[in-house]
């Protein structure tokens, strides 16, 4: 979350300098910042003179003053983003989404948010999986498009999905168990 520009001076507005990087290949931005932060403990981070990065956990980051506007330096290999100015902090706190709002703060489908550094994860309930692309909602599992024996039961004759779970049909003389409606079951014995 934003938290807005600030003014810097030799007492330091965020207590750790994380990094500075003005290697060749080196990528700043506000997101790497965040996050390193964040792995190191700290809720404020903050960018400065293109390559920098700080971090802090002390409230009075404003002590120096706000300095609207100011932090024009473009990140260093980075245009797409501002990172602070000369003796100037952009500052930004890391966002625990899983104390928010469920639908608002992290995503409506994660059964179980779990906080991880700059984002979050979920814990997804029987029959659902993260989503692979985003790592931040539950999606349903179709139990049929994956292996015989591994995703369904072996003795499932023709899966169909449900939402949670799935359910078999039963070829000619078999009968569907009906505890756990996932396989089939003997043969019977009136068709001999
Ligand atoms: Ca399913």
């Amino acid at each position: 979350r934003y938290k807005g520009c600030y003014e810097d001076a030799q007492t330091r507005a965020l207590t750790l300098k994380a990094y500075k990087d003005s290697s060749e290949n080196g990528v700043n931005s506000n997101g790497r910042c965040i996050r390193e932060c964040a792995n190191r403990g700290f809720t404020f981070a903050g960018t400065s003179t293109s390559n920098e990065c700080h971090c802090g956990n002390n409230y009075d980051y404003e002590k120096h003053g706000k300095k609207a506007g100011t932090c024009t330096r473009k990140c260093h290999n980075n245009p797409s983003e501002t990172c602070g100015g000369d003796w100037r902090l952009q500052i930004y706190s890391d966002v625990i989404e899983c104390k928010g709002v469920k639908g608002k703060d992290y995503h409506e489908d994660c059964h179980k948010c779990l906080n991880t550094a700059g984002s979050y994860t979920c814990n997804c309930t029987g029959g659902y999986k993260v989503d692979p692309s985003t790592k931040q909602k539950c999606i349903e599992i179709n139990e049929c498009e994956g292996t015989r024996g591994v995703d369904y039961h072996q003795d499932c004759h023709n899966c169909t999905n449900t939402i949670g779970s799935y359910t078999c049909g039963c070829r000619g003389g078999y009968e569907l168990d009906p505890e756990t409606k996932k396989k089939c079951i003997g043969e019977i014995l009136a068709n001999v």
